[in-house]
């Protein structure tokens, strides 16, 4: 069911911007100021998809070749019957073609404009489905709230943001309850215990359907979970945003770490200024306000993993 009003198209009420055609609009950003989740068409060239869905491939046969924990959340025992990942954290650091994508010029831009010019990425994981099946992932908000967290970030400045290598149809996808990011904690409680009761509950829900190379965006504070899938590949990479003045007054991350992500993110954008393939894109111009330029007389990092339990400020 699809409705049209001016450029803002509505699918089955998750707004969508079709980026390459008009940008992200003013009633982009207020429809995700409002309902908590956007979806993104188009972000990805087909050449940059195919690296990154190779990148993907290559981390996901590793974990099943090596059977490590290390960065990886398995749904058993890797060595059980029936283990499968589901899971790897610090992407970015793991494959270039993921740095890169870090660096993504438009991508960086529409978060700018979300969260604001101190932006900082704080998550970099991949999340799958292997066709040996993942379980349900529950109705949730993400981790790292903030006490009072509808007050700090009710419209959306720290944003989760998925990029999609696999289509999700319906049936294997993540769905969200619309402006759920304004409820207080006594109403996400009593939806998401009254969901997470039976096996898949979709009351009150729509789906982000995507199609590979597409974005979805969602506030941190937006509820959500996905359907359990056996049989079916679905991998998506996920880099998580914060406002650097919010992590510096609050957490949940020590002041430290807003430096070294500042240089993670500059040496995402460094990289991919310096790959043939995007020499026809204009960098990104990273500018936060001056005194939140904590990569400054920082010495050069050799790393592009920073482990949040190193940097937990709570
Ligand atoms: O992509 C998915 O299936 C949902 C991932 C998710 O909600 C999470 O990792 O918190």
């Amino acid at each position: 069911m699809m409705s049209s009003v001016g450029d803002l198209r509505v699918v089955n009420r998750i707004a969508e911007c079709d980026i390459r055609r008009t940008g992200l609009l003013p009633e982009h950003v207020t429809a995700f100021r409002r309902q908590g989740v956007l979806v993104v068409r188009g972000l990805l060239t087909p050449q940059e998809l195919a690296d990154v869905q190779e990148a993907g491939r290559a981390l996901i046969d590793r974990a099943w070749s090596t059977r490590s924990m290390e960065d990886t959340v398995w749904t058993l025992e890797p060595d059980q019957p029936g283990a499968a990942p589901v899971r790897i954290e610090y992407v970015v650091d793991k494959a270039r073609p993921i740095a890169m994508l870090a660096g993504h010029p438009l991508l960086l831009r529409i978060m700018e404009q979300l969260v604001g010019p101190n932006l900082i990425p704080t998550w970099d994981s991949m999340v799958f489905k292997t066709p040996a099946g993942a379980p349900r992932l529950a109705w949730h908000r993400d981790a790292g709230l903030y006490d009072n967290a509808v007050g700090v970030t009710g419209a959306g400045r720290v944003i989760d943001a998925g990029i999609y290598l696999d289509p999700a149809p319906e049936d294997n996808c993540v769905w969200c309850i619309p402006e759920s990011n304004y409820w207080g904690d006594d109403r996400l409680t009593a939806t998401a215990d009254q969901l997470n009761a039976s096996e898949w509950d979709t009351t009150g829900a729509v789906p982000a359907v995507m199609q590979p190379g597409d974005l979805l965006l969602h506030n941190i504070l937006t509820l959500h979970g996905a359907p359990a899938v056996v049989g079916k590949q679905r991998r998506v990479i996920y880099f998580e945003y914060r406002p650097a003045e919010v992590e510096w007054q609050l957490g949940p991350h020590s002041a430290e770490y807003i430096g070294l992500k500042q240089q993670v993110l500059r040496s995402c954008i460094q990289m991919r200024a310096n790959e043939p393939q995007f020499g026809d894109e204009e960098p990104f111009d990273y500018q936060p306000a001056e005194s939140l330029r904590h990569w400054v007389d920082r010495p050069e990092i050799d790393t592009l993993r920073f482990a949040h339990e190193e940097y937990w400020r709570w």
